[in-house]
Formats: structure tokens, C-alpha cells, sequence
């Protein structure tokens, strides 16, 4: 009896804790200045921007109705870092997870806030969307009281700014005339969604400063004036506390920070953000690189001049240690290895590869297609498409990801469905020479506590080994959080326990998700072809671009490409980037590609396809 008693007391008390949140919210084009330099349209929630900061209790439901209220793009939403245990389809990312959510229509997000705390974001997972300014904080609070002290909570954004839209920018980054795939270049960053920011602080007061890096592209060291952080969280995990100066923040990051102020309220102290500019392919003269943000303690005292540090001596966040301990788990069951490159394909884009695959959507998403399989097929690869990248892991298998980086750039990686553990992070060896493979044989002894994040970086030219127990069933996307090498391709798909998520009821398409599909013309029941009624059937799978022709290399491109700007673009078209002089774009490519100048001045161009588009080129500029 009086253990009935403690159970009702105990039922009773998670039903009276669970609080149903419900929202509706319109997602638009809204006219905004977040720079105060530029005003652009910029995509909101109901006519207003920035999004709301969202906030939840652990073990609450979520019930977020969005409606497409852009004319002419679709949308999607994804939780970054939420499980969605049992609710895979709620994930968000378009062709993944689910169908694109067409204009005008409204899809219902909902599902339970999983045994997580801590400092999360929410974003669009629909082409460059988010970079266009949807996303926002997503906080899920504890009522247990949290591992540390502090007074007030405050939520700070960093990212960086373009002036033109994702419309504008794609088509001119995934071009031919985009040989090496230079990233865009941003116009400014942003600190709290505006330029040059204001945090406004009482004296004498401990603040737990939740950090999240909403950009697209840049890392961003952050570092202050006479004050010093605290890392209590990082990614919603919970750690030891550690004290330093300068954090750096990759995008889709996070870091929970405590701040003191001090006692005194006569001066204004810098908060600068500074741009990691090894991720610049150029940098232009009015690129404000470090950006002096202002620490307020009264708005009588004098704007804070420039801080300047002698280095950026950052906490490595491979050496925190979580609260909650988890040993390193057992030998991985399941070991994944993927090689990092770009390289251009036929067409003479600039992609970016997993091993020898650029992610390719698939006709149907693929949680739908390993959802509306036949059982017995459904941990079969091949349903799922050959340019997805997906790969098959068994129920409650440890699995590895080991990526080996051959760029000469830094990424940070994601992956959607969970937290890992991270093993092993390489370092860089120089840019002449080459990136040695990670090798269970030959590597320092990884950590009896690793740090757990959802995303991490990798040095360029360099690797990292995750590891993590496949205990969550569903469709996980992995991909690289710059979005721009997101566009190019740097994805792969893990199905995560097929079988046990195919028999699953709670993972069941509602039929709000099937009418979405219907009305975004793909079927929901198909596999990657699209095919509904043989999956084994790839027929029209949509594939890459042919590889380059035999003999013709990247080096042609860039001849080939500087020769047309010259004749045919002028130097407009390089200006957009920042890139005013010729000669010094011409030395970075070279530089990128690894080649000498003076080759690629002689390069003999001899491309068929290449003269076929550029030649279209020609005809469309005319
Ligand atoms: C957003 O706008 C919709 C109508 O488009 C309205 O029903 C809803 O209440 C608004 N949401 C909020 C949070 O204001
Ligand atoms: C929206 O999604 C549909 C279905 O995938 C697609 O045909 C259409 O091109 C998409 N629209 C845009 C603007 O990308
Ligand atoms: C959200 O999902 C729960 C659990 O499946 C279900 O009981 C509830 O009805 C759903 N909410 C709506 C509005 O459909
Ligand atoms: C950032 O903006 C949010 C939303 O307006 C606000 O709650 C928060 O206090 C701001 N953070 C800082 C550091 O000023
Ligand atoms: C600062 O706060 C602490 C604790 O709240 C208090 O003991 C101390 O007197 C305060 N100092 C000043 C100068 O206000
Ligand atoms: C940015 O800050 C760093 C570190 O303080 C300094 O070395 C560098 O000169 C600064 N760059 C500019 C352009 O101000
Ligand atoms: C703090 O971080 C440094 C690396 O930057 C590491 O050496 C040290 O062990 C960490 N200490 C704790 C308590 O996490
Ligand atoms: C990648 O390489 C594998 C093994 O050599 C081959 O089977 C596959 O067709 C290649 N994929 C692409 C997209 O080139
Ligand atoms: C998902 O839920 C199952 C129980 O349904 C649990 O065993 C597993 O640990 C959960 N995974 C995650 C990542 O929370
Ligand atoms: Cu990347």
C-alpha cells in the first residue's frame, strides 16, 4: 500500500510537471537593420525579428505549429542538439528527416522535451535559410537546481552578417566562376543580433551567460577586458568548471559561461568578438576583424576602446571534463571513416566530399523511405539512395566516426540524434605537407572521461575520432555546421537501429507530415528514387555531377575561370567577394589548390564541358 501511495505521489508529480507548450508562429520576410548598416529583408516569426528565445522544462511537450509565410521558399525547423527519442520525424532537416514544408502550409512540430538541460538553438534546416536570420535560442531549464552558482541568467548570440539574402549568395558561391569555392564573405558580426553590442550589468553580480554561436560560416574568439569566464556547460553538457580568458565558439555551439562583474560601476569594460580569420579565403581592408562590444555597467561612462591580447590562447574544450561522468565507451562495434576533400566536379562547381560522395537529396526523406519499408529491407543501404551517403547502424552498437581532414580549413561537425564523445583531435600539420590518417595503432591514449558535445571541430588538415552508443532509433544527419559546405555537400545519413525504428508506433508519420508531402509533390511512402513500389528499384535516383574529365584538372578551371572574368565579367563579380585585386585572388587560388602560379598562367585550357558552359555562360550575360 504504501508503496501504491509513493508511485501515485510519483505519477502524479511528472503529470502535474509537465506543461504543454503550444505555439503558432508565421515564418516571413521582415524588414530589419540588424547591422545599422544595411537594412535587408531578413526571415522572422510574425512579422517581427530576431525569434523569440524559446523556453522549456525538461520532460515538458512541445507543440509548435509553423506556417510557411514565404511566397516562394519553403521551410523546416530543426531543435539543435534535442534527441527527439521516439520522435525522429520532428527533427527538422529537409529530405532528411522530413518534406519541405511548401508556402502557405503548416506543419505541427511536437513532441517531449527529452532528459536534456541546458542552452540549445532552434533553426530553419532549409537551404541558407537560417543565415537569413531564422534561428534563435532554445533553453531548456531544470528544476533541480543547477551544478553552480550564479545570480542572473542572460542569453548572448554571436554570428556573423551578410548584406545580401541566400538567394543572392548561393548561386554566385555554387558557381563555376567560384573554382575553389570561396566562402562568401561576411559583412560584419553580429553580438546579441546587433553590431557592435551593449551588455548592460549590475555591479558585483554572478551571471550565467548562455553563449551560442547562430552564425553560418566564422568561428569567433571571445574575450574581455579585465573579466574572465567561467565554463560551467558546454552543448547542454554540464562540466567542471574552468577559467579563462578567450573561448573560441565554432558555429552551432555553445558555451555556459559565469561572469563576475565587479564592484564598481565607474568604467566600461570590451567585449570583443573577433573573427577566426584562417576561415577567410580573402580579407578585405573594411573588414572589421575584431569588433569592440561594450560591457556596461553604467551608459554615463565612455564607450570602451579596442582590447588587444597578445595571442589567441584559447581553452581547448578537448580537456573539460563533464559533471555527469560517462567512461569511454567500450571498443567501437561499428567504425565509420570518412576522408574530408573538396574538390569540383564536371559542371566545374566546387563540391565537398565525404570520401567520394557529395550529399545528394533524395527524392523521398529518407526517415520516410526507412519508415514505409518493407521490414525485412529496411537496414538495407540501398533503398535509402547511393548519394545520400547512408549508412546503416545496428541497435545499442558503439560506433566510431573517424574523419580524416584533407582540407586546409577548419569544420565544425554535427550530428543530429546525439551527444558523443570526443576521443582523439589530431593537430594540423603544415599546408606543404600531407594529412596523415587517424590510426587506432598510433594515437595518445584517449581520455577515461571524454568531453560530450553535438558539435566539434576539426584543424585543418588534420582529424577527429567520436564515439557514441546508437541508442536513439531514427534518421541522423552528420554534416559539417558551415552552412556553405553544408550547400556544397559535406553530409552523410546514419540509420540508426532501422528495424527497431520501423516497428516503432510512436515514430509513425502523423498525417499532417503525409498531407505536407502530398502537398510538396513527393510521395511520403517511396525510396530514394521516389519509387513506391520497388525500393529496390533506384531508377532516377538523383546522383552528382560527373567527375571532371580524365587529364583535366582543378587547375584548368582556374585558368579557364580568371581568363573568362577578365574577358567576360570584369571585375565586378570579384569585387562582390572582397576580392578588389586580381592578383591577389589568383595567388590564394593557387595557393588552395596547391599549384604554382606560373602554371596556371600557362595551363592550356582543353575541356570540352568546360567551354560548353562557360560558352552558355557567355550567352546568358549578354
Ligand atoms: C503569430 O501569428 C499567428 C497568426 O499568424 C497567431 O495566431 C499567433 O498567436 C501569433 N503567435 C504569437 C506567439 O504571437
Ligand atoms: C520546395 O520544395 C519542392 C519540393 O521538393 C521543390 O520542388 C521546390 O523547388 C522547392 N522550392 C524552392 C524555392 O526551393
Ligand atoms: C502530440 O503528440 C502526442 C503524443 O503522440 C499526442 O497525444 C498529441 O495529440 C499530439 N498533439 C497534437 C496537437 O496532435
Ligand atoms: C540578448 O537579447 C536577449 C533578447 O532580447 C536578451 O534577453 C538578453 O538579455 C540579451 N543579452 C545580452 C548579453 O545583452
Ligand atoms: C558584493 O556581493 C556580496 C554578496 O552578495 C556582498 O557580500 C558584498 O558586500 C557585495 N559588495 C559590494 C561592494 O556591494
Ligand atoms: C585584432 O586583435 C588581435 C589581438 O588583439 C591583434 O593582434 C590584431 O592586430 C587585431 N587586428 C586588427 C585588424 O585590429
Ligand atoms: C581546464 O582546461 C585546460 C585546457 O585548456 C585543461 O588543461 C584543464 O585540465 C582543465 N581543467 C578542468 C578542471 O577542466
Ligand atoms: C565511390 O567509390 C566507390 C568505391 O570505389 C564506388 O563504388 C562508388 O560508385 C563511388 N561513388 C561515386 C559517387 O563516385
Ligand atoms: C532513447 O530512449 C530509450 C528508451 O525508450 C533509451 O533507452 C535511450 O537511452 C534513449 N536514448 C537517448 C539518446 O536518449
Ligand atoms: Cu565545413
Amino acid at each position: 500500500m504504501k508503496l501504491f501511495i509513493f508511485l501515485l505521489a510519483l505519477f502524479g508529480s511528472t503529470l502535474a510537471a509537465q506543461t504543454t507548450h503550444t505555439w503558432y508562429y508565421t515564418a516571413g520576410w521582415v524588414t530589419a537593420n540588424p547591422d545599422g548598416e544595411f537594412e535587408r529583408e531578413v526571415a522572422g516569426f510574425n512579422n517581427t525579428w530576431p525569434l523569440p528565445i524559446l523556453r522549456v522544462k525538461k520532460g515538458d511537450r512541445v507543440q509548435l505549429y509553423l506556417t510557411n509565410g514565404f511566397p516562394h521558399h519553403n521551410t523546416t525547423l530543426h531543435f539543435h542538439g534535442l534527441f527527439q527519442n521516439g520522435s525522429a520525424q520532428m527533427d527538422g532537416p529537409e529530405m532528411v528527416t522530413q518534406c519541405p514544408i511548401p508556402p502557405g502550409e503548416t506543419f505541427l512540430y511536437n513532441f517531449t522535451v527529452p532528459d536534456q538541460v541546458g542552452t540549445y538553438w532552434y533553426h530553419s534546416h532549409t537551404q541558407g535559410q537560417y543565415g537569413d536570420g531564422m534561428r534563435a535560442a532554445f533553453i531548456i531549464e531544470d528544476d533541480e537546481p543547477v551544478p553552480f552558482e550564479y545570480d542572473e541568467e542572460v542569453v548572448l548570440t554571436v554570428g556573423e552578417w551578410y548584406h545580401e539574402t541566400s538567394d543572392q549568395l548561393l548561386p554566385k558561391f555554387l558557381d563555376l566562376y567560384n573554382p575553389t569555392g570561396a566562402e562568401p564573405i561576411p559583412d560584419n558580426l553580429l553580438f546579441n543580433d546587433t553590431h557592435n553590442g551593449v551588455w548592460e550589468v549590475k555591479p558585483n553580480t554572478t551571471y550565467f551567460l548562455r553563449i551560442v554561436n547562430v552564425g553560418r560560416f566564422v568561428s569567433q574568439y571571445l574575450y574581455m577586458d579585465d573579466h574572465d569566464f567561467t565554463v560551467v556547460e558546454v552543448d547542454g553538457i554540464y562540466v567542471k568548471p574552468n577559467v579563462t580568458d578567450m573561448i573560441y565558439i565554432t558555429t552551432a555551439q555553445r558555451y555556459g559561461v559565469l561572469v563576475t562583474t565587479k564592484d564598481d560601476t565607474s568604467k566600461n569594460y570590451a567585449f570583443m568578438s573577433a573573427f577566426d580569420t584562417d576561415m577567410l579565403d580573402v580579407i578585405p581592408k573594411t573588414l572589421e576583424l575584431n569588433n569592440t562590444n561594450t560591457i556596461s555597467y553604467s551608459p554615463d561612462n565612455a564607450k570602451p576602446e579596442e582590447f588587444f591580447v597578445d595571442d589567441y590562447d584559447y581553452l581547448d574544450d578537448f580537456y573539460l571534463e563533464p559533471l555527469e561522468k560517462e567512461a569511454l565507451l567500450d571498443e567501437p562495434d561499428h567504425i565509420i571513416e570518412v576522408t574530408v576533400e573538396m574538390n569540383n566536379l564536371g559542371n566545374g562547381v566546387n563540391y565537398a566530399f565525404f570520401n567520394n560522395i557529395t550529399y545528394t537529396k533524395p527524392k523521398t526523406p529518407t526517415l520516410l523511405t526507412a519508415l514505409a519499408s518493407d521490414p525485412e529491407i529496411v537496414a538495407n543501404e540501398l533503398i535509402y539512395g547511393t548519394n545520400t551517403h547512408s549508412i546503416v547502424v545496428q541497435h545499442m552498437d558503439t560506433v566510431d566516426i573517424v574523419l580524416n581532414n584533407l582540407d586546409t580549413g577548419k569544420h565544425p561537425f554535427h550530428l543530429h540524434g546525439h551527444v558523443f564523445q570526443l576521443i582523439h583531435r589530431g593537430d594540423s600539420v603544415p599546408d606543404d605537407e600531407s594529412p596523415v590518417a587517424f590510426d587506432y595503432d598510433d594515437h595518445p591514449d584517449f581520455p577515461a572521461y571524454p568531453v560530450r558535445r553535438d558539435t566539434v571541430y576539426v584543424k585543418e588538415q588534420s582529424n577527429i575520432v567520436l564515439r557514441f552508443r546508437a541508442d536513439n532509433p531514427g534518421v541522423w544527419f552528420f554534416h559539417c555546421h558551415i552552412e556553405w559546405h553544408l550547400d556544397q555537400g559535406l553530409a552523410l545519413t546514419l540509420i540508426e537501429a532501422p528495424e527497431q525504428l520501423n516497428a516503432d508506433p510512436r515514430q509513425k508519420l502523423t498525417e499532417n507530415h503525409k498531407d505536407i508531402c502530398t502537398k510538396a509533390g513527393m510521395s511520403w511512402n517511396g525510396n530514394a528514387a521516389g519509387n513506391t513500389k520497388n525500393f529496390l528499384d533506384l531508377t532516377g535516383q538523383n546522383v552528382q555531377h560527373k567527375p571532371l574529365p580524365a587529364g583535366f584538372t582543378a587547375r584548368g578551371i582556374v585558368a579557364l575561370v580568371f581568363s573568362c572574368i577578365a574577358a567576360f565579367l570584369g571585375l565586378a563579380s570579384i569585387a562582390y567577394y572582397g576580392m578588389s585585386d586580381i592578383a591577389d585572388v589568383e595567388a590564394r587560388v593557387a595557393r588552395d589548390l596547391d599549384v604554382d602560379l606560373l602554371d596556371v598562367d600557362n595551363e592550356q585550357v582543353d575541356s570540352e564541358i568546360i567551354e560548353e558552359s562557360s560558352n552558355e555562360r557567355r550567352k546568358n550575360s549578354l
